[in-house]
């Protein structure tokens, strides 16, 4: 074989390997060092494979590797090997209301995508002259998706605190954070919707096993504030990020980590913080006194950062005047379902501000979005920005 046939061969081979990987050409794309704990002495860079965008909120890859993103106005984007698409997947600003913090929010991808192309949102909108916030399934095709149906509407909402994660768990069922949309005593009330983790079938009805089939059948937890991220560990232990009170009650910081277990009460508002009244249950991590707010989260089991496996990660976004807040953190738990924390590191300290939502890519590296269009940062050149972290 002549050496210009097997540079040839070797480089098609590898595209081709890198390509079932999902892994097209990411060598092209300028990466810049990220600050890590030096604990784990490695060095990570980010590339920055979208930009330009308003406050992308969530992120969910398909089994193709196509990665589709929020943006808080009411738009779905997707990115395909590397390139945002000019066209939303999605427009939906015409029924989305981007009031405050709430707008569209949280994606996540039926199991069976591959087949039935549903992805789930949830989104604000008005009725009535009130705010409140649903759950819909969009139908995907070629790139281009339709409102499908909804599956929960009438959530009340506010222009703060309206919760918006939603993920499919290991179970098939689908899950969904709500705040108090700034009335704290719902939170305890399990006829509310407000200040909860519901669970759900994905048609929308209410699972037979959930913890009060008759008195609220779709709720899953309550007495949470404003719960922001939902991640699950191998063993299937669902995990939460929580924004503690920016003033009301007379309180602030307490932002929580908490674990959670079907039917327990988190304790907002009766309980801010660590309690250790058996009412309640206390969070695994609380900040305090300083605030860190902390958004999307994600287990790491990926074969390309070996020394995070197992770790639990999320953004946080403090305000201006907060830059310790702006970075990405990082706990690992002493075992599956595990309350105790063995390592805590904060990565890319105020290096891309507001970091908003935060995924393992099945490509085996961590993606996030920034959050600095929202009006509570300023922004950097090119935000707000999809961003993948990778060995150097
Ligand atoms: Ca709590």
């Amino acid at each position: 074989m002549k050496k210009r046939t097997l540079i040839f061969f070797t480089a098609a081979v590898l595209s081709s390997v890198l390509l079932a990987r999902g892994l097209t050409q990411i060598s092209n794309l300028p990466t810049e060092p990220v600050a890590v704990d030096p604990s784990t002495g490695v060095t990570v860079v980010a590339q920055t494979i979208a930009s330009g965008l308003v406050v992308p909120w969530s992120l969910v890859f398909d089994p193709d590797g196509r990665l589709f993103v929020t943006e808080r106005p009411g738009r779905v984007r997707v990115i395909i090997n590397d390139t945002l698409l000019t066209q939303p997947v999605i427009d939906m600003t015409g029924v989305v209301a981007h009031a405050g913090e709430g707008g569209l929010c949280g994606i996540t991808l039926d199991q069976d995508f591959a087949a039935n192309h549903y992805l789930y949102v949830y989104h604000t909108y008005r009725e009535g002259g009130l705010l409140k916030n649903r759950v819909v399934r969009l139908i995907e095709n070629n790139n281009r998706a339709t409102i499908d149906t909804v599956l929960l509407a009438g959530i009340p909402g506010q222009s703060i605190h309206d919760g918006g994660q939603i993920k499919v768990g290991p179970d098939n069922l689908l899950y969904v954070t709500t705040g108090d949309a700034s009335v704290p005593d719902n939170a305890q009330r399990l006829s509310s919707l407000s200040g909860k983790i519901l669970r759900m079938n994905l048609d929308g009805s209410a699972p037979a096993d959930n913890p009060f089939p008759d008195e609220a059948p779709l709720v899953y937890s309550y007495g949470h504030r404003n719960p922001q991220g939902l991640a699950w560990d191998s063993s299937g232990q669902l995990y939460e990020t929580e924004h503690g009170p920016s003033g009301e009650l007379g309180a602030r910081s307490n932002d929580e980590v908490n674990i959670i277990y079907p039917g327990v009460n988190y304790g907002w508002p009766n309980c801010i913080g660590i309690c250790g009244d058996p009412n309640y249950m206390d969070p695994i991590r609380l900040f305090f006194p300083e605030t860190v707010p902390p958004h999307g989260a994600t287990f790491y089991y990926g074969d390309q950062l070996p020394m995070w496996t197992g770790s639990f990660f999320f953004g946080t976004s403090g305000f201006n005047f907060n830059p310790a807040a702006r970075h990405i953190h990082r706990l690992l738990f002493d075992q599956l379902g595990g309350t105790t924390i063995v390592e805590e590191a904060r990565l890319a300290q105020d290096q891309f501000r507001r970091i908003r939502d935060m995924i393992a890519g099945s490509d085996g590296f961590l993606y996030f979005t920034t959050s600095n269009r929202d009006g509570r940062a300023t922004p950097l050149a090119g935000d707000d920005r999809v961003i993948r972290l990778r060995p150097q």
